[in-house]
């Protein structure tokens, strides 16, 4: 089972939107192998986001992904990495796809709601950034709710 993380930002969870985001994942039979609610600081910022820490948005950024809570997830199925990606739609709200995460709830590319891991080499650093082994579950998601109202 490949596992990726992913992250409801700021702006989402502030706005009541993490069952909704929630609900589209589990939907698309990923499971949740990790969850927490984290309150980021600048230094937690720096660490996740270092490839980005020498752009010019990164000071937006850091301000925004410290404004208040995320919930971070690692989410768990088959090609998790890549359908992640798909259901989040793409970084910019303004390009992404009718039926997306960002395109129904976003509205600038910063505050863009979600994040997810692009390969399978950042979402075994990503995960392992943000939980211990010891804090990650592994379930199969079911085909079905079969047995449940
Ligand atoms: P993604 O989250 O889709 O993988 P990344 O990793 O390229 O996108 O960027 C991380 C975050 O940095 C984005 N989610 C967005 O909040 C912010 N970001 C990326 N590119 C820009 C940009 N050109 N202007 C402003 N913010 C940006």
């Amino acid at each position: 089972m490949e596992m990726t993380f992913a992250m409801i930002k700021p702006n989402g969870v502030k706005a009541g939107l993490s069952g909704r985001i929630l609900e589209r994942y589990e939907t698309a039979r990923l499971s949740i192998c990790g969850i927490k609610i984290k309150h980021m600081t600048k230094t937690d910022v720096e660490g996740f986001y270092a490839e980005h820490k020498e752009k010019s948005f990164f000071p937006e950024l850091a301000g925004f992904m410290t404004s208040g809570p995320t919930i971070i997830l690692a989410l768990g199925g088959e090609n998790a990495v890549a359908k992640v990606r798909a259901l989040n739609g793409a970084t910019n709200p303004a390009k992404a796809d009718p039926g997306t995460i960002r395109h129904d709830f976003a509205a600038t590319i910063t505050e863009n709601v979600v994040h997810a891991s692009d390969s399978p080499e950042s979402a075994a650093r990503e995960v392992a950034f943000w939980f211990g082994q010891e804090e990650l579950v592994s379930y199969q998601a079911p085909e079905s709710r079969t047995g449940l109202r």
